[in-house]
């Protein structure tokens, strides 16, 4: 059969297999094939293949001897938000701590105000160029977090942003509902009336229409206690929203031991994550979704990854763009810092980043790994190997970035 596209002369491909995340050695055993060549049809991967290509295609792109791996999937971004938080950068250096800016009503505070004030149309322009970034530096598919309006109608603003966005541009998104991200400041003295309009009003509004996958919440010092983080994401479940959590970020509340508790999907940061927060990770089937371009801006220490690869926890790494805390979107960055400050080697990484993020956010039956049947979220690199994407950083080293099988991006 002739074939709609073919990919031909990969020096090497890289790939973690299956469709489901990783965990301990398999983590880092993934597929390398040098040689190599893909072909496509209908958007998906139909044979994958070394050595001389037997197959005729429409259209053929020559590899010229780089590295192909899976797109890249962010899963983890808060990435549609009014305005930005640059005006915080002098109290970061003067060492001002990131709850206390919160606190002051700065932090997420402030960018729910910048959030509220713009209107939908404004923060679908301003996130279609986010996502245009995105995609030339290799993500294909990514999370969207809302939690930047606190109130019904900035919460489905943002909801709907992601919506749109999805049917018009090519980065796949996952959509994840984050009311619970801070206590707005309407509702500082009665955050009880904030907890129940989220349970009672907005998780029942936002499962019917359909606008978000998951439920996530900021289980934090001063932001949700886990007593409350327990209510509110088993209250999501029921209406069909699986939990994630942010958990130990900053503070070790018992985030991590909860989130092993409820089998969540994913438990997020994890940065002072203590043992029996990886133990009940490990026992409930949770994913460690990792962020360690967060440790590196906010000056933090690094999550310890290595233990939780060590103990069956699968590891995933994510970019965490968002006005704060990490206004960063090139996922390459954030392996690149997983690489050298969690000690994960190369194999490992790509899995985190591709595989088990996907795993994450429920799409690793479709992408994250170059597999027959598979979508076609390809990247062609600028780089013949896979070690290089880690020896060099800093630039883009994406060149050809293929979803569904078309080309999307090419340098
Ligand atoms: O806007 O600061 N940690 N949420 C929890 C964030 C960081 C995003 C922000
Ligand atoms: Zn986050």
């Amino acid at each position: 059969m002739k074939a709609e596209l073919l990919i031909k002369n990969i020096g090497m491909l890289a790939t973690a297999t299956g469709s489901a995340a990783k965990a301990g050695n398999e983590q880092g055993e993934i597929t390398i094939l040098k040689d190599a060549w893909v072909t496509v049809n209908d958007g998906n991967i139909a044979a994958v293949g070394t050595g001389e290509v037997a197959v005729e295609a429409d259209k053929v792109i020559d590899a010229k001897g780089q590295l192909v791996t899976a797109g890249l999937v962010d899963a983890h971004t808060h990435l549609v938000f009014g305005g930005w938080r640059a005006d915080e950068l002098a109290l970061k250096l003067h060492g001002v701590p990131y709850l206390d800016i919160l606190a002051q009503g700065g932090g997420i505070l402030s960018t729910v105000r910048s959030t509220r004030a713009a209107s939908e149309d404004e923060l679908c322009e301003k996130t279609a160029a986010v996502l245009d970034e995105m995609l030339s530096l290799g993500t294909t598919t990514c999370e969207a977090k809302s939690g930047y309006g606190l109130n019904m109608e900035t919460e489905l603003k943002q909801l709907n942003v992601v919506k749109r966005l999805n049917e018009s541009q090519p980065v796949e998104l996952v959509s994840t509902f984050m009311a619970a991200h801070a206590v707005p400041q309407e509702y500082k003295e009665n955050r009880e009336e904030y907890i129940r309009q989220i349970i009672e009003e907005m998780i029942p509004y936002v499962a019917e229409h359909k606008l978000a996958k998951y439920c996530d919440i900021f289980c934090e010092t001063g932001v949700f206690t886990p007593e409350e983080s327990r209510k509110i994401l088993l209250a999501a479940r029921q209406y069909g929203l699986e939990p994630k959590i942010h958990a130990d970020e900053i503070d070790p509340i018992g985030g991590s031991q909860l989130a092993g508790e409820i089998s969540a999907v994913s438990a997020e940061h994890l940065i002072v994550c203590p043992p029996e927060g990886i133990e009940s990770m490990a026992k409930g089937g949770t994913i460690a979704c990792l962020l360690p371009a967060t440790s590196f801006y906010l000056g933090a220490t690094f999550a310890p990854a290595k233990d939780m690869i060590a103990a069956g926890v699968p590891v995933a790494v994510a970019s965490d763009f968002n006005p704060g805390s990490t206004p960063n979107l090139n996922l390459q960055l954030a392996m690149n810092i997983a690489c050298f400050k969690y000690r994960l080697t190369p194999e490992q990484v790509l899995t985190a980043a591709t595989l088990n993020a996907a795993a994450a956010i429920g799409c690793a039956d479709k992408v994250g790994t170059i597999e027959v049947g598979k979508q076609a979220d390809l990247l062609i690199w600028n780089a013949p190997s896979l070690n290089y994407i880690f020896y060099r950083y800093g630039n883009n080293l994406v060149d050809t970035v293929i979803k569904k099988g078309e080309v999307v991006k090419s340098k």
